[in-house]
Parts: structure tokens; sequence; C-alpha cells
């Protein structure tokens, strides 16, 4: 059955003909089994070639035959040393795929400096017959831009997953570390087709039991499955773990007792799990403990974490996402204030961790302005792949496009071109440490994600992590073609209906710069007249700031000020109304209703008509995907045709309720031509 289990790893035949073409480049594969990634790989590449070219490939010691496919490092592999190919310059996770001739044969080489370079490749080259491309006259060089590309997953070890929509938690637990989920592997298989390489098993709101002996062993047993894969666990860290289960009165970071039970949990977790790549750190945010309980700083926090796991060449990332008890005149401008007068204080072996936008992973955000505000720290980019925000894993919403807006946007730092890309990747700071983590997406779902299409997120995120230069267009394009169909009057609608669906989510629940208005605490649904309880930024009124006057949130010079984080021509922009893209108007500017928009139209006419922009949308998708039916299989098709329905629905609640809402302060007449509600 199509139930999704595959993900884009699904290896089905190639039909006729065309399989026949493909077939001459692979009827044999020499490619060695001497060490797990080495097995893994070839296992690989016996599997995928199988099920496309619907022959196995022979297994050969040499170049014997046309059509040779060869693997490996020139260390473990003799025909690939005999090529002298070049690949210094590729690094450990590079790797090279080559049409050449050996004695006279056609012959493909996918080659590197370390097996899992190697491995890298391989799945490259499946990708290739996958998404049918020519692989005659191949002459590919890939290496990765950033060096640690990270899921982060939110999961709990009772197996909730903290903004999880697609099931319980993968982890089973309570049967690790004995008994080892066949899933374990294909997650990793998954994560190393993309060129994820590292990561967050647990929660960042986190339990401290998950330091214990027992959790220990267990988190060492996924990273025995792991490790031929590539793929490096890492533990979010309780920041009061030694209050809890070590018995000491304090968690001060600068109390050498407190120093030593860090010094002494890394050894022991090393002893464990030796290539464990360190820990995530969520501190003095929503509640969790952290170093300011102490009167400390964030840099003093993290950096006895630091030393605890320097002496085994670990990490602390160090979470950006903070903000404190007492209610903000802006929370906007809360992580920048905190962390740019820490720049230059923190070890070398500490990245800080900043999500794409300064509030929370909204629809849309403008760039946080800590990218390139911090050129001595290591910044990680963080993106959710999970959509807490975007309608859970019922609405259709391709990330691809949030991810690359940001990534693109300047931050101007260094002049014109000093986009967040170049902060993250390390070229605009000199970075010696880079990397991006998304918080999963996944669970136990048969469909791992959820939906279908969220898988897409999960792909794309990973391409985007390993070359944040990508186009999130080539990505769903490959997405598609791997997923659904080669076709290209399959590829061509679904690539359409994936790459405006972001724009509609934006559209039918925030436009024109709105943010934060879902539904209190569980973020599903309208809740724009959210109001009251503990805190401020917890409302949806602290956000948008509706009156009879106007509607927005004033960060410009005038208000919150909140634009002067960012570089002057930025900010500069960001503070003249008239300069700001209109898709941030109304996070930094507290405009009139009859504002005059770029379309002409007064503001709040241009607010209704975003509203019904993002329904009508939704409208298309179904009716393209409609279209679809028998050009795939019938219980992928009907899954999503049902989901498209949920989101046409929820996406028409979304935008009477928030056009009912906001009607009551702007006191206009819908525009003509817009329906009333139903
Ligand atoms: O977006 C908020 C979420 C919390 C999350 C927090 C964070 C893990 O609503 O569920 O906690 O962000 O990123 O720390």
């Amino acid at each position: 059955a199509e139930d999704g289990y595959d993900l884009w790893l699904r290896y089905r035949p190639i039909a006729g003909a065309e399989s026949t073409g493909y077939r001459a480049h692979a009827t044999r594969l020499v490619a060695g089994d001497a060490t797990p990634t080495q097995a893994a790989t070839r296992a690989e590449l016996l599997r995928g070639l199988s099920g496309l070219l619907g022959t196995e490939p022979v297994v050969a010691a040499g170049v014997d035959g046309d059509g040779t496919l060869i693997v490996g490092t020139p260390a473990s592999s003799k025909p690939i040393a005999a090529l002298k190919l070049k690949t210094k310059d590729l690094g450990r996770e590079g790797y090279l795929i080559r049409s050449v001739r050996v004695d006279g044969r056609p012959a493909t080489v996918i080659a590197a400096n370390d097996d899992i370079g190697a491995m890298y490749g391989a799945f490259h080259y499946l990708r290739l017959l996958q998404t049918r491309a020519p692989v005659d006259a191949l002459d590919i060089r890939e290496a990765p831009r950033t060096q640690l590309r990270m899921l982060n997953h939110w999961d709990n070890l009772n197996r909730h997953v903290e903004r999880g929509y697609a099931g319980e938690s993968i982890w089973d637990w309570h049967k690790l570390p004995d008994y080892l989920d066949p899933r374990y592997t294909d997650y990793a298989r998954a994560n190393a087709s993309i060129g994820i390489n590292a990561t967050v098993l647990n929660n960042v709101n986190a339990s401290a039991q998950q330091l214990t002996p027992m959790y220990i062993a267990k988190a060492a047993a996924l990273a025995n499955v792991f490790r031929p894969y590539g793929i490096r666990v890492f533990l979010s860290a309780r920041f009061s773990a030694p209050v809890e289960i070590g018995g000491l009165k304090t968690a001060d970071p600068l109390d050498p007792a407190v120093r030593k039970w860090w010094a002494d949990k890394a050894d022991e977790i090393y002893r464990a799990i030796p290539d464990f790549g360190g820990f995530l750190v969520k501190a003095n945010s929503e509640g969790q403990p952290g170093p300011q309980d102490y009167g400390r700083t964030h840099a003093d926090g993290a950096n006895m974490m630091a030393d605890a796991v320097k002496p085994h060449g670990g990490k602390v990332i160090w979470r950006a996402f903070v903000y404190s008890h007492e209610t903000p005149d802006d929370r906007a401008k809360q992580a920048y204030n905190e962390f740019v007068p820490l720049d230059g204080k923190f070890r070398d072996n500490v990245m800080v961790q900043v999500k794409n936008g300064a509030i929370d992973f909204q629809p849309r955000e403008p760039f946080h302005p800590l990218f390139g505000a911090m050129p001595k720290t290591p910044l990680m980019m963080e993106f959710q792949i999970t959509k807490e925000y975007l309608g859970f894993a019922t609405h259709l919403a391709y990330l691809g496009p949030l991810f690359e807006e940001t990534l693109e946007a300047d931050t101007q730092v260094r002049g014109l071109g000093s986009t967040v890309a170049k902060v993250v990747d390390g070229s605009l700071h000199k970075y010696a440490l880079t990397g991006m983590a998304g918080v999963a997406n996944i669970g136990s779902d048969r469909n791992w994600s959820g939906s279908h299409f969220d898988q897409a997120n999960w792909y794309v995120y990973g391409r985007l992590a390993w070359n944040p230069h990508l186009s999130a267009r080539d990505i769903a394009q490959e997405w598609t073609r791997m997923t659904f169909s080669n076709d290209a009057d399959v590829v061509q609608p679904i690539v359409g209906m994936m790459m405006g669906s972001r724009e509609a989510v934006v559209d039918y629940m925030t436009p024109l710069g709105l943010h934060h208005l879902m539904g209190r605490s569980h973020h599903y649904g309208p809740g724009p007249w959210v109001e009251g309880g503990p805190r401020a930024d917890w409302t949806s009124v602290y956000y948008h700031r509706a009156t009879k006057d106007g509607i927005g949130f004033d960060r410009t010079t005038h208000g919150s000020d909140a634009v002067s984080q960012y570089a002057p021509p930025v900010a500069r922009a960001f503070d003249d109304a008239a300069k700001t893209p209109e898709q941030f108007l109304l996070w930094f500017h507290h405009v009139p209703w009859d504002y005059t928009t770029k379309s002409g139209r007064p503001l709040w006419d241009e607010l209704v008509h975003r509203y019904s922009q993002g329904v009508g949308y939704v409208g298309g998708m179904r009716h393209t995907w409609n279209g679809l039916r028998g050009r795939i299989d019938a219980e992928r098709h009907a899954q999503v045709a049902t989901f498209l329905a949920i989101q046409e629905k929820e996406a028409k609640w979304w935008r009477d309720a928030s056009i009912a809402y906001f009607q009551t302060f702007s006191q206009r007449p819908l525009p003509e031509g817009e329906a009333p509600p139903e």
C-alpha cells in the first residue's frame, strides 16, 4: 500500500525503455563493505538500483564489464585510487560523481575522502535516477556549506511530542536500549539521504531524567544505529539537572561542585557515546531554569557546559529564544538585547541558535535582527519544520519559500549582499563553526510527518541545511518527482500548488505583517481576540493593537524602536511605512484603516482582499489536486484531498472570524465584491 512510509526513498521501477537506458549505467557495482558505513551504502545502492532498474546489479571486485558503478574512497577502493581523482577540496563529507572510462569501459565513479561522503554521493546518484536526470556525462562535485545539519526533536520521555502532529515520538524509550525498532534505521537512511548529520533526541523543555544512566544507555543504543549513517546524537540538557538528579543544592554555573558535576556527567556520556555531539540548552525562557536564576549570564551558563564537553570535542548549542518574566515593551527586542552584549564572550565550542524571526515561527516574520549582529559568535539558524503556527498537519504549506525568504534576506551589515545565508554558512563573519537546526515534524504516523506533503518540509529543510543557497522551487521539483511522479503534467501542477501554499496560509491567517493571532496555547485556528491571562505577550491583542483608528504594532523609532536593531539601511527602510515591504507593514507600523496600500485599496479593503485571496488559493489547490485523480495512487490521493477540504473549511473560518473581529474596530463595510462570511 502507498502509505507514505518510504518517504522520498520510494525506488519504484523506472518504466520500460527508459529503465533499460539507465540500467546500462549500473549493471555492476564495485563497492566495499569493510566498515558499517560502506556496508550501509552498498545495501542502499543495491536496494535502490534493484527497485528502480528492476534488476539487481552484480557486485564485482573490479571493472570487468561495461556499466560499472564504482563507489568509495581512495583509501578503501583500489579502482578509485587508480583514477587519481582530485578530492582534497571535498572535505570529509563531500563527494564527486563522474562518468569515466576504465580500461576503455564506460563507468561511473562516486568518490569521496571518507565513507560518509561516499554515502552522500550514493544517495545523490540514486536521486538522479529517481528524478530521471541524465546520467551519461556526469561531473558533479558537492560539499556541504554548513557543518552541523541537525534535527531538534521536541520529544518527551513519555513519547508526547511538543508541537508534534504526527503521532507519538518514534523513540520507544521503554523498549530501548535492547529493542531497536527498524524504524530507527529508516530514520537514519532518510536523514542521510539529505545530508542531516546530527539529531537532538529530546525536547528543549528537557527532563533531567534524560541525563540519568538509564537514559544515557538508551541514547547510546540509538547513537549506535545512527553512526553508520553519519548522524551524531546530541541531548537537550536541563540546566537544573545537578539539583534534580545530582543531589546538589545549586546549579550556579560558577560553583565548583556544579562545574564538576557537569564535567563528570560529560565523561559518563562520552564513555557510552564516544562521538556524542554535545548539549542543546534552552535556559531562562518560558519558565526553564538557567544561569540568570543565580545572577549569571547566558555566557556563564554556556561556557560552564562547554568546558565540560570540550575535552571530548563536544559542543554546546545555546538557544537565543529567551524572554523574561516581566511584561516587555516589545518581546521582539529581547533576544537581541540579551545576546549582543555577550558577543565574543562565549567559548569556541559554543554556538548560539537563533530562530528565523524574533517572535516565534510565525507564517511570516522578518529575519531575526541577531543575524549579522554577532560577528564573533557562531550563530545557527533554527527553523521549525513542524507547523505549529501553520495549520498543523492538515493544512498544506510547503515551507521552502519561508526558509528561502529568510536565508535570502539581506542584513546589509557588511553592505549589500550580506544575506542571512552568508551569516549561517559562516562566510560573512568567518565563523569557525556553522550549522542549521530544524524542529522535527517526525512522529510514529505511517507517513512519519502527519501528512504526505509535510514530508516535503523535512526534505527541503535538509537540502537547505546542506546548501542554504539552493532554490525552494528546485527542491520542490526534486521532492515531487521522488515522491509522486516524474510525469511533467503531474510534477508541474504539484510544484505550482506547493510554491504558493505558504503565502496562502499567510493570507488567510495573518496577512500584511500581522502575527501571533492563533488560538491561545494550542495555536490552532483563529484567536485575534485573545486577551488577559498571565502575560501580555501571550495574547493576540498585544500583537495586532487594533483600535478604531488603525491596526499594527508600531516598532518604529517612534514606537518600540525594534527597527533600530537592524543595520542602518534596513532600519531606515523598516522605519518608513512607505519603504517597508508590504508583507511586513503591520509588523512594523500602526497604520490607519484608510491607509493607501500598494494596490490602491485602503488598508481595510486590502486586508479583506488578502483573507479572501488565501481562501481562494486553497480552493485552487483542491481543484488542481482533484484533476490529478488517477495520476497518483488512490490511497495518498484520497488523504490529501480530504486534508485540502479541511484546509479550505478552516481557511474560511480564519477569514470570517478575523474579518468579523477586526470589523468591530474598523467599523467599515466589506468592500464591494467580497463574499460575506458564510
Ligand atoms: O513556539 C514556542 C512553542 C513552545 C516551544 C518554544 C521554544 C519547546 O510554543 O512549545 O517550547 O517555542 O521554542 O522553546
